[in-house]
């Protein structure tokens, strides 16, 4: 499926506003990332309703088989997926869905990238390496996506150069940086996402 396809122009009417054209309409977006970047941090802070968790305890079996270094005080991890809902104005309603961080449970990929139009990746300074595996599924699902910098606070700070050649993205991938505790910001990064979607089905129409 080609996803900045015709969806997206019916989804996103960029009117300086994000506005429709007509009546309210859901789109689907998932927040991707590595263990522990903070998915499951920032569809919460951002939802309008309760969120959806499916969070379990972490314990001593899961050492050697899950990959957790660098979040030695993570208690808790994703075990199926977020779930949460956001309203960017009355006629755009954003559904969120959070990937498990961990790589045993990503074959559940599959149902939760069903009908999104896009992905915000959030990504950890401290840990860049585990959005590689992510960043290359999505390109190969032709999934588009903005890179949203989670800023943890002791996180070194990189120019955003620098970051998009670590990270191998193109020239026209949207970088963003956000704390996913904070609503407004998680809220910017979405709407980077809309903007992003919104560019992508202008030059599709235009070709
Ligand atoms: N200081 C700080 N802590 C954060 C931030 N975002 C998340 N955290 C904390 O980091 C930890 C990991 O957050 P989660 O939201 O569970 O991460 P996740 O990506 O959903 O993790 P998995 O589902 O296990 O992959 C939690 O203890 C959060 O409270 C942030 O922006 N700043
Ligand atoms: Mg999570």
């Amino acid at each position: 499926m080609d996803y900045a396809s015709s969806d997206v122009r019916e989804a996103v009417r960029h009117d300086g506003d994000l506005l429709l054209s007509h009546g309210a309409r859901g789109v689907k977006v998932v927040v991707v990332g590595g263990f522990g970047v903070g998915k499951t941090t920032m569809v919460g802070a951002v939802s309008e309703i309760p969120p959806l968790t499916t969070e379990e305890t972490m314990t001593q079996a899961g050492v050697g088989i899950d990959h957790n270094p660098g979040v030695k005080d993570k208690k808790t991890t994703t075990v199926a997926m977020d779930f949460g809902r956001i309203s960017i104005n009355e006629e755009l309603i954003l559904y969120l869905f959070g990937t498990p961080g961990q790589e045993r449970f990503w074959f559940l990929w599959n149902g939760i990238f069903e009908g999104a139009l896009g992905a915000v990746v959030l990504v950890d300074t401290r840990r860049i390496e585990v959005s590689f595996e992510v960043i290359t599924r999505l390109e190969d699902r032709r999934v588009p996506f903005v890179v949203a910098v989670n800023a943890f606070p002791e996180a070194p700070q990189y120019p955003l150069g620098d970051l998009r050649t670590a990270l191998a993205l193109s020239e026209t991938v949207p970088i963003v940086t956000c704390d996913a505790r904070d609503r407004a910001s998680c809220r910017d990064a979405l709407l980077a996402l809309m903007g992003y979607l919104y560019t992508l089905a202008a030059a599709q129409e235009t070709a």
